[in-house]
């Protein structure tokens, strides 16, 4: 193994250049202003295309995560450099995909480009170096998938964009940062999941065929029902609902649900409210879906909701299986 960090770049702002901002062509032209950048001991990996992630597919993710595999052994640990607009996503799905996973992997981006002299892109790159080299720098090591942004370091599967313009540009509202980046990076040792023992290996699996529909008073129960109808190819469906997991409690939304559920698709019930958790049974509405078999997502955010729905769908698991699964967390992604 080297004693370096592999840098993957797949695109969005941080690396862009250029008037109107198109994707740098290579590594040097993004960081000709920073020779600071050449100390570090890093490789560079860019994808044949960089995309603005909200270009993200399952394909694309299933391509990154084939790429950790191809280099996994001889790094230190990894950054990749990714568009802010989808980061949470792929952060949440990689979690998923990259099993015992006991190397540093660590997504960054910037809200300005790297080659705007007020750009965050180089502190948040700096940052996410120190991370991925762990002992080069004295720091521990931190066996996650992870979101460096500004001052902290979030896992990925509990992060999300909530600023589109503000350097703050994540948050994890139901987990505390795994670490500060001040003028020390401190690592909170005991919020980071433990080192695996077992061999690292990619899990492809992965089954893009959900939908996830968010509730809004005077939402039409005939629409949600036209999504499923007889030769729908749709296998599962988050629903974000309000509060603490509620939904309307009307005789022809209930029936819609139970018309979905009954064709043994599974439904996931997460909030809409930036933090919190959903609480069922607590009201009249939740104890009817619970009793119809609508899943709790707990207090997981709507980006690893669907990305897990996706991964247990690949899995070609039984019904009780997914519901279990949603009980548990597989990578620290959800409170139980
Ligand atoms: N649209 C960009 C992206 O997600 C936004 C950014 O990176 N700041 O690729």
């Amino acid at each position: 193994m080297k004693d370096k960090i592999l840098i993957i770049n797949t695109g969005g702002t941080i690396g862009m250049v250029g008037k109107p901002l198109r994707p740098a062509y290579n590594w040097q032209e993004i960081t000709a202003e920073y020779p600071i950048l050449e100390q570090f001991p890093t490789d560079y990996y860019q994808f044949e295309t960089l995309i603005d992630s909200s270009d993200a597919t399952p394909d694309f993710w299933l391509y990154l995560a084939q790429v950790i595999e191809n280099h996994y052994d001889y790094y230190l640990g990894f950054v990749i450099l990714h568009g802010t607009d989808t980061m949470a996503y792929t952060g949440s799905m990689l979690s998923y995909m990259l099993k015992n996973l006991g190397k540093p992997v660590i997504l960054t981006g910037a809200q300005s480009p790297m080659v705007y002299p007020r750009s965050d892109g180089l502190q948040n790159l700096i940052n996410s170096i120190y991370l991925a080299g762990h002992k080069l720098f004295n720091i521990p090591l931190i066996p996650e998938v992870c979101i460096c942004f500004r001052d902290t370091l979030l896992r990925a599967n509990r992060s999300k964009k909530t600023d589109s313009n503000n350097y703050y540009g994540f948050s994890s509202p139901n987990y505390y940062p795994l670490a500060e980046l001040g003028s020390e990076i401190k690592v909170q040792k005991d919020r980071i999941l433990p080192l695996p023992e077992e061999k690292f290996y990619v899990d492809k699996s992965l089954d893009p065929d959900v939908i996830m529909l968010e509730l809004f008073p005077g939402m039409q129960p005939k629409y949600l029902k036209a999504f499923f109808n007889s030769d729908s190819t749709i296998k599962g469906l988050v629903l974000k609902t309000y509060g603490s997991g509620n939904t309307p409690t009307n005789d022809e939304f209930i029936n819609t649900l139970k018309y979905i559920s009954d064709k043994n698709i599974p439904i996931l019930d997460v909030t809409q409210c930036v933090s919190g958790s959903v609480k069922m049974p607590l009201y009249e509405s939740t104890d009817t879906l619970s009793k119809m078999g609508v899943m709790s997502g707990s207090d997981i955010t709507s980006e690893a909701a669907i990305t897990k729905l996706m991964y247990l769908l690949g899995k070609k698991i039984t019904l009780s299986e997914i519901k279990e699964a949603f009980k548990n967390s597989i990578c620290g992604e959800q409170s139980l």
